[in-house]
């Protein structure tokens, strides 16, 4: 059986809770297809996250990763395309807020996702699950986890496949503020499965 780091991260910017801390939890230990599946929450700062990630994949040396992340506001399931060299947005966990600054100095400005994005949304839709491709993780601690953890796969001349995928609110959060698109725990943990089941199909 192969593996599987599937993250996700813990609260932040005032979020009392985080789905996918919640996700990642629930199906830490499970077998799912083919994959056994390791979960791992990571840290919302800029100093810690893509290093505590690197640290996860050192020890469990993975076939695949997954990292989760909330979009609040997103109303989609949306695996995204593709991480840039840029940190910026709001403040981190630990208060440091960045600004038109690189992840890596000279590094690529960008790496796509190697993650089967286009078959894990026609999957999601047939089964009735909105999904669609996201063309931007941002410039915060997604896109950030997203971008280090496919360099560091790259500059190693792996072949291991990386990406992110950003989820929406879960009840939890929208029963806080309703003008937030929520969805299920349960249907957020049903979609996050099914697309690992199709990561060879
Ligand atoms: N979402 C944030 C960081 C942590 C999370 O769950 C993001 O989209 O960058």
């Amino acid at each position: 059986m192969k593996t599987l780091l599937l993250t996700g991260f813990v609260p932040f910017l005032g979020h009392s809770v985080n789905p996918t801390q919640r996700v990642a939890e629930e199906l830490d230990g499970k077998a799912i297809g083919d994959y056994q599946i390791k979960s791992a929450i990571l840290p919302v700062e800029f100093s810690k996250s893509a290093e505590r990630l690197i640290k996860h994949f050192e020890e469990i040396k993975p076939d695949v990763v997954i990292s989760l992340g909330l979009a609040a506001g997103r109303h989609l399931i949306t695996p995204e395309r593709i991480a840039i060299n840029c940190r910026d947005g709001e403040p981190d966990n630990q208060g440091v807020k960045l600004q038109d600054q690189s992840i890596r100095l000279d590094g690529p400005d960008g790496y796509f996702s190697t993650l089967p994005i286009r078959r894990f949304v026609d999957t999601l839709q047939k089964e009735g699950l909105p999904a669609d491709i996201s063309n931007t993780a941002g410039t915060y601690l997604c896109n950030n986890v997203m971008y280090s953890m496919l360099d560091y796969i790259k500059e190693k001349e792996l072949n291991t496949r990386a990406g992110f995928i950003h989820i929406p609110a879960s009840f939890e959060l929208t029963v806080i503020n309703n003008k937030l698109p929520g969805w299920s725990h349960h249907d957020l943990v049903k979609a996050v499965k099914k697309m690992i089941e199709v990561l060879d199909k």
